[in-house]
Order: C-alpha cells, then sequence, then structure tokens
C-alpha cells in the first residue's frame, strides 16, 4: 500500500511537473497560437528581428511572442520564461504601436482577444498549469464570476478571489487550483462581489483558491481507495484489480489477452505479455539465475528486467488444469538477433512435496525440441535441481552444480536445454561435461550463445 501511494505521488508530482514545464515555442509562435488564458512559456533565445506584424505595446492582439515580450522587456535577447495572459476582446479594440527596447510594433484595431505579460482584470482561469500563482491587479469591476467557492473557468480569477475572500479589493498575489467541471455553479452574494449561476459545459473546467477534493463523487471501484490529486483523482487498486477506476478484475493473463503487469487476487504480481503469462525473462545479463532453491521456488530478479517468477507461483498458476489445458512457449534470441521459438501443448508443475515435477510435452516451433530431446535429456516427468538441491537422474553427478552453470531446471541426466544457464560463456567449465555453462538450446544453433529468453504460458 505504501510503495501504490508513492506511485500514485509520484504520478500527481509528474503531472503536475508536465503542465507546469509551459508551451514550447519558437521564436514564430504567436498570441493566437496559445491554448489558455494563462499560459507558461519558455522562450528561446535570438528572437529579435525587424519587420514582424506585432502590433499593441504593452497590451498586443497579435504578433510573435517572444518578440513582444523583448519589447516589453521581460526577456532580453537570450530568451527565458514568460507568462502570457490572454483578455477576452471587445470589439474593435484599438491598439498603440511602439518603439522600445529596440522593438518596434505596429497600431492597429482589432476585434478578438488581447495579451499582456501582466494579470488584468478579464483574464479567466483556465490555465496551463494546475496550480497558478498570479498577481491581480487592484478593485477590478464588472467581470463576469460563476458560482460560489468553486467556479467556471470562464470566470474572472481576481474578481472570483475577492468573492471568495482569497484577496482583498485592493488586488495582490494569489494562488488558484484547477478542479473537475461541476455540473451546475449556483451565484451568490460575498465580500461585496455578486456572482452569476451557471449550467455545466463539458469543456469547460473550474477553479478554486484551496485544493478541493475530487474524491468526493469519485468513480473508484472494488474497494478501491481515492486518492486526491489536483483536478483529478487516483484509485488506488486492492489486488485482483486494475484499471483507472479499479473496475477490471484481474483472474489472469489470458482472460483478456492481457499485456501488463498486475496484481493478482492472492498478492503476487505477475506479468502478462499478449495473453500469456510470463515466468522466465532474460536479455541483459543483470540478473544472477546461479541461485539456490529458495531463490527459485519463491522467484527472483525483477519483474520490469529480468526474472525467475518463481516455482511455487507457477505450480499455483497451472495446478488446476492438470498439465492438459497449459501451453508452454519458449522464445529465444541469439547473438545474431535472429529469433525462433518453440511451444509445448502441454505444461504443469507440480507441488513442492515432489520438488515442482515437470510435466511438459507436444513441441511444435523452429527452435527445436530441447526440452523433451533424447531419453536422458528429457525434462517431461524430471524434477527441479539447483546447486544446492540434487534432484535429477544423474547418479554420479550433480547436474545443476554451480561449477557447471546450467542455473536451476527440470533436469534428467543433464539438459538440453538450459534456459537458466551462466550469461556468458564459463572459461572453467568443466571439460567432462558436454553441456554449456551457459544459456542454451541445444536444437537451435547448436553451441552458439543465447542472449534472450523469455517462457511463458498461457492456460486456456
Ligand atoms: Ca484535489
Ligand atoms: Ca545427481
Amino acid at each position: 500500500m505504501l510503495i501504490k501511494n508513492y506511485r500514485v505521488i509520484t504520478i500527481i508530482v509528474l503531472i503536475v511537473l508536465r503542465k507546469t514545464r509551459g508551451f514550447e515555442v519558437t521564436c514564430d509562435t504567436e498570441f493566437s497560437d496559445v491554448k489558455h488564458s494563462i499560459t507558461n512559456v519558455l522562450c528561446p533565445a535570438n528572437c529579435w528581428r525587424q519587420y514582424s506584424n506585432l502590433c499593441g505595446d504593452r497590451i498586443y492582439s497579435r504578433g510573435p511572442i517572444c518578440l513582444a515580450a523583448m519589447q516589453d522587456q521581460w526577456i532580453d535577447g537570450g530568451g527565458g520564461p514568460v507568462v502570457v495572459y490572454r483578455s477576452p476582446g471587445k470589439r474593435g479594440n484599438h491598439y498603440s504601436g511602439g518603439n522600445r527596447n529596440a522593438v518596434k510594433s505596429e497600431s492597429c484595431s482589432v476585434d478578438g482577444d488581447s495579451y499582456s505579460f501582466e494579470m488584468t482584470c478579464s483574464t479567466q482561469a483556465d490555465s496551463s498549469t494546475l496550480v497558478t500563482q498570479v498577481d491581480c491587479p487592484a478593485y477590478c469591476r464588472g467581470e463576469a464570476v460563476y458560482g460560489s467557492g468553486i467556479y467556471s473557468d470562464k470566470s474572472s480569477v481576481c474578481r472570483a478571489a475577492v468573492h471568495a475572500g482569497a484577496l482583498p479589493d485592493k488586488g495582490g498575489m494569489v494562488i488558484f487550483y484547477t478542479t473537475l467541471g461541476q455540473s451546475s455553479y449556483t451565484g451568490s452574494t460575498s465580500h461585496g462581489v455578486t456572482s452569476k449561476s451557471a449550467s455545466a459545459s463539458s469543456a469547460h473546467r473550474a477553479f478554486a483558491f484551496t485544493n478541493i477534493n475530487e474524491c468526493v463523487n469519485n468513480a473508484c471501484e472494488h474497494g478501491s481507495t481515492c486518492v486526491d490529486g489536483i483536478a483529478e483523482y487516483f484509485c488506488v487498486c486492492l489486488p485482483g484489480y486494475n484499471g483507472k477506476y479499479c473496475e477490471k478484475e484481474f483472474t489472469h493473463c489470458w482472460n483478456g489477452n492481457l499485456t501488463g503487469n498486475f496484481i493478482m487476487k492472492s498478492g503476487v504480481e505477475v506479468v502478462c505479455n499478449k495473453g500469456w503469462l510470463v515466468f522466465q525473462r532474460r536479455f541483459d545479463g543483470s540478473v544472477d539465475f546461479q541461485v539456490y532453491w529458495s531463490d527459485y521456488r519463491y522467484g527472483f530478479g525483477c519483474l520490469n528486467g529480468e526474472f525467475w517468477w518463481g516455482l511455487q507461483n507457477i505450480h499455483e498458476a497451472t495446478k488446476a488444469f492438470q498439465c492438459k489445458q497449459c501451453r508452454l512457449r519458449v522464445d529465444l534470441n541469439d547473438i545474431d538477433e535472429e529469433t525462433s521459438y518453440a511451444e509445448y501443448s502441454k505444461f504443469g508443475v507440480g507441488p513442492e512435496s515432489n520438488d515442482y515435477q515437470l510435466c511438459v510435452g507436444g513441441y511444435t516451433g523452429t527452435a527445436g525440441d530441447s526440452i523433451t530431446y533424447s531419453k536422458y535429456l528429457n525434462s517431461n516427468g524430471a524434477k527441479f535441481s539447483t546447486r544446492d538441491r540434487d534432484n535429477d537422474f544423474a547418479a554420479s553427478v550433480h547436474c545443476a552444480d554451480y561449477t557447471r552453470r546450467n542455473g536451476g531446471w527440470w533436469i534428467n541426466a543433464c539438459a538440453f536445454a538450459t534456459p537458466n544457464g551462466g550469461w556468458n560463456t564459463y572459461p572453467g567449465c568443466p571439460s567432462q561435461i558436454k553441456y554449456p555453462c551457459h544459456i542454451y538450446w541445444g536444437t537451435w544453433k547448436n553451441s552458439i550463445r543465447l542472449i534472450g529468453t523469455e517462457l511463458k504460458i498461457r492456460c486456456v
């Protein structure tokens, strides 16, 4: 639970950071390109130019944002961050041009929105950031405000702040938080400001001067925990459920051809790949597979990297199917980046009391049948052996002994398949042992080292 909450917090922080990084602009980006009433912009360097369609001075109607920011002295030739404030336009506004800081602009009369680098009384709340600090002018009058406590983002921020009691009439700094759009907004009179009622508009969000708890009326399902974010909430699922609202119940990888990591109802995490349950994966040699019985029993490695899922988990996942309905698939990559596969129509792993005995058979594929290769190299019916457990059928040797680097496996009188073998060829490999001391699949490219394996099951 603790780890999952960290994840949620990380998600929230990432969202906030992503949204605050700002609107990416070039020197050519125009005021008309901004999508929000309050937009954080990072201007590049060297945006000066002699001629442009820049119109206005301090308050602009059109033209390149970064050139205007240079004229208004928010940045110099080196660029930097600025905030663009958009104000709803009035018909036939006249804008006077200017010539400041080596930037010339023209005069024009234009209908439509106006833009500045300072907050205005009429600037609305749809911001490029979820948490926004603004410096409000004094004595804003006449701008529309919709709602009480929670306001439609079509409201004047500065006037709403006075209504909410978050700001005195003489203006100043105020912070507001974006929240989910409301189904309706109720007007009221407060702190000398009268706000209006409004109905919902699906495109609009709302805002408030505190972080509203969006977990009220949340849609989290199946007993999941709602965690409040900014303008959002997150559902932390109980084991066995997933999806944004924990609406999807997880039973098996093969139910719905799932891909991804899931928490089973038992609390065990599982890796699904296109409807297959992955129980072994190797691709970079970062995890040591020359480990002990208890490691192979419980699993080791990292489920987002190289791992062995665990014999007990494999047993639990397959036991109901009695070696009848589970398939095993082995995907292999070699050092030449060629691939092959082996698929077995029968697969099952017994209980620990019988050393996780393997049932396997029914080969098809392109890699050749290395698992049931020959009488003495047939893993069907073999028990699992590790460096500290000799359950193999070779009376005089311990095939999974550490010196052989075969790793843990279902070993007969040694094996023709060693997907858990050493990552690198082991120079001290005992010469009397014909088998490889590294990841090996004897029927495919005999003796050439493999650098990728994925072992997975699907029971249907
Ligand atoms: Ca919130
Ligand atoms: Ca032995």
